[in-house]
């Protein structure tokens, strides 16, 4: 597969999920008018969808339906766009700009944006048991992965370790463990999601997946680390160096700026490794391994 049919691909995929979520989004026309609004300003237009793109890409191994997977994908999404309204409310990181605009609290109110985070995550629970032409117990495993990765076992309780641990030092091991749950949780439960969308995973199939999940969850967060203490405040449309300003611990404030780039190519080609009983059939995933490492935003 060459580089070039991979951005097509990933065009694609990007707009038939814009599509997607625009239809499966409550109509700012409907009542309340102001939440359904900040909803679509929240989720439309923005983000890298790297999480729908895992979905599809994990899809094609097993042949997913396209409607399966969009549903899965704007579900994912979901949680995705609510756990940032949410992460950058005041009483979190008190963030004013997301994806280049205003965060939902300062372009609506607080308590908006309490809303849409709220919102946003019945919306994709309904997104992903409605619609779906799958054997239910597919359809249900789905919904409990979902639940378990976004939930305190997953992505909300990295986030309560993450708030814990502001102003304390962290080993390697226990930084590690805070960043799969936080956002390793939700792009493991991508890969799942799309997996389970076309067909039955086998325990090896799983263990596969898992390890690649493992690598790229990781990589993108040294990798956030990395353009968090080298990128200037515009370039990342947030506060360059917040976090270690923040005194939280980070990949470059335990190992360094060249310590963490070095890791993150090891994990790249973990997730690369963990491919290997898939064949060619997944390319997209090894691509997309590939652009979470590379990525510059
Ligand atoms: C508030 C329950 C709750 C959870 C928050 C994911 C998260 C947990 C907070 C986000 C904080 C943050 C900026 C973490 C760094 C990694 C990350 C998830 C970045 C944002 O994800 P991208 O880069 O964003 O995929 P886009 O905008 O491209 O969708």
């Amino acid at each position: 597969m060459s580089g070039a049919a991979f951005g097509d691909w990933m065009k694609t995929v990007q707009a038939g999920v814009e599509e997607a979520l625009g239809a499966l989004l409550p109509p700012a026309g409907a009542v309340p008018h102001k939440l359904h609004e900040a909803m679509r300003y929240t989720v439309l237009g923005g983000g890298k969808r790297v999480r729908p793109l895992l979905v599809f890409a994990a899809g094609a191994l097993y042949g997913a339906d396209a409607r399966a997977l969009e549903r899965a994908a704007a579900a994912v999404e979901m949680i995705h766009a609510y756990s940032l309204v949410h992460d950058d409310m005041p009483c979190m990181d008190d963030d004013d700009l997301r994806r280049g605009k205003p965060t939902v609290h300062v372009a609506y109110d607080e308590a908006t944006a309490l809303l849409v985070g709220d919102a946003l995550q019945s919306q994709a629970f309904l997104v992903l048991a409605e619609g779906m032409d799958i054997p239910p117990a597919r359809q249900v495993a789905m919904l409990r992965l979902l639940a378990h990765a976004a939930g305190s076992s997953g992505m909300c309780g990295g986030q309560a370790i993450d708030l814990d641990s502001v102003g304390i030092s962290l080993t390697l091991e226990q930084l590690e463990q805070m960043h799969q749950l936080k956002t390793g949780a939700l792009l493991r439960a991508s890969v799942v999601l799309g997996a389970l969308a076309g067909g039955d995973v086998s325990d090896a199939q799983m263990t596969a997946l898992d390890a690649y999940a493992k690598a790229i969850g990781l990589a993108f967060q040294v990798v956030d680390d990395v353009l968090d203490a080298t990128a200037d405040s515009a370039t990342l449309g947030k506060t360059a160096g917040k976090d270690a300003a923040a005194n939280k611990p980070t990949y470059v404030s335990i190992l360094g700026l060249e310590p963490s780039r070095v890791l993150a190519e090891k994990l790249r080609n973990d997730a690369h490794d963990a491919l290997a009983p898939f064949g060619e059939k997944a390319d997209r995933l090894r691509q997309l391994a590939d652009l979470i490492v590379q990525r510059k935003a």
